[in-house]
């Protein structure tokens, strides 16, 4: 019989393989659980509750935001401003970084980077979304959080982890000592280790790309995509295309089977359109820490230093020689 194992019980074992660690980071982690519980409880009866659609609010990203989107920003900002480990709150779905200098907040080491609801587009066509989150201990050491707290680069992220709410719920993340994916069982409200040390595959054959973008990429991802739709049995090419517009799904599968996501540079955004701090960050710690590569195409994501908040980047992310042939095709 297996042994079942709560996210919680996983989190005080792990403790331990941090010597001085006195529990704030396992709260916070813990924390984050409680608010995925919550979230996905809504976006569980998205269709019956009156919580689909528009909320009629603008991000400062210029979009439309869901009202699933301003719910689950709701709700983990609840969860961390009252759990008392977080000092900053940065979210896709907040245009400045919401500081929590509350009295509960105001020995808290932690900052957390957030997109609440990532691949929110597709909540309306029951198509499965994600919260994508990056945790950092702040730098400063006195006084309250600034912004340069929250700039740092993502090599120093604490912990990093993704939601996914699909066929069934996971929740997948890193302290730095390897991946591991937990599922929610419904029927005791617990996320259940279900996916031990997560290794993404050396090699695969899925390639993740919005092909409707092809005539605005650089000439070298033009030249990858026909390279992956090439016939040639030793590469087990041409490669199958799998691309669900929610990059949490997509980074998902392609841990568990092997394969590449790719948002590369395009014409209409020359920075990339997925954003550094809140998106590629973390998934580029799981990645690495799963065992793959995750690049802008020219350099190591978690290398950048950010210069702001809501900074974009391309990301070149997966199976390690999937990434470095697409590096090959961008090389001068
Ligand atoms: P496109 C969702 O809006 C998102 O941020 C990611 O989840 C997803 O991978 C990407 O954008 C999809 O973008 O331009 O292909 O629709």
């Amino acid at each position: 019989m297996t042994i079942m194992k709560t996210l919680g019980q996983f989190i005080i074992e792990k403790q331990a393989d941090f010597p001085y660690a006195k529990g704030e980071l396992s709260r916070l982690l813990r924390d984050i659980g409680i608010a995925a519980k919550v979230v996905n409880r809504e976006v569980n009866k998205a269709g019956l509750a009156d919580i689909l659609g528009e909320s009629g609010h603008v991000n400062i990203q210029g979009e439309g935001q869901k009202k699933l989107d301003v719910y689950a920003d709701e709700q983990f900002m609840r969860a961390l401003s009252s759990g008392g480990e977080c000092c900053v709150f940065a979210s896709e779905e907040q245009d400045e970084a919401v500081y929590l200098n509350s009295t509960v907040s105001k020995d808290a080491k932690y900052i957390v980077c957030i997109d609440p609801l990532d691949g929110s587009s597709n909540i309306d066509v029951n198509v499965s979304v994600g919260t994508i989150f990056s945790i950092y201990r702040r730098k400063s050491t006195e006084g309250e959080a600034t912004l340069s707290d929250i700039l740092q680069k993502g090599i120093h992220q604490v912990a990093a982890g993704y939601i996914i709410y699909g066929s069934s719920t996971m929740l997948v993340y890193t302290t730095g000592k390897g991946v591991n994916g937990f599922t929610l069982d419904p029927s005791i409200g617990e996320f259940c280790l279900s996916h031990p040390n997560i290794i993404i595959p050396e090699k695969g054959n899925i390639y993740s790309i919005n092909e409707g973008n092809y005539v605005k990429f650089p000439q070298g991802i033009k030249d990858y995509i026909k390279y992956c739709q090439i016939e040639d049995v030793a590469t087990r090419r041409p490669y199958v295309s799998r691309y669900i517009g929610s990059m949490v799904a997509d980074i998902h599968r392609n841990l568990l089977k092997g394969g590449i996501f790719l948002y590369p540079t395009t014409s209409s955004h020359p920075q990339g359109k997925l954003r550094l701090l809140y998106e590629c960050n973390p998934i580029a710690f799981i990645v690495e820490q799963a065992g793959g590569k995750a690049t802008t195409g020219y350099e190591r994501i978690l290398d950048i230093l950010p210069r702001e908040l809501h900074q974009r980047c391309s990301a070149i992310m997966g199976s390690r020689e999937m990434v470095e042939k697409v590096e090959d095709f961008l090389r001068p």
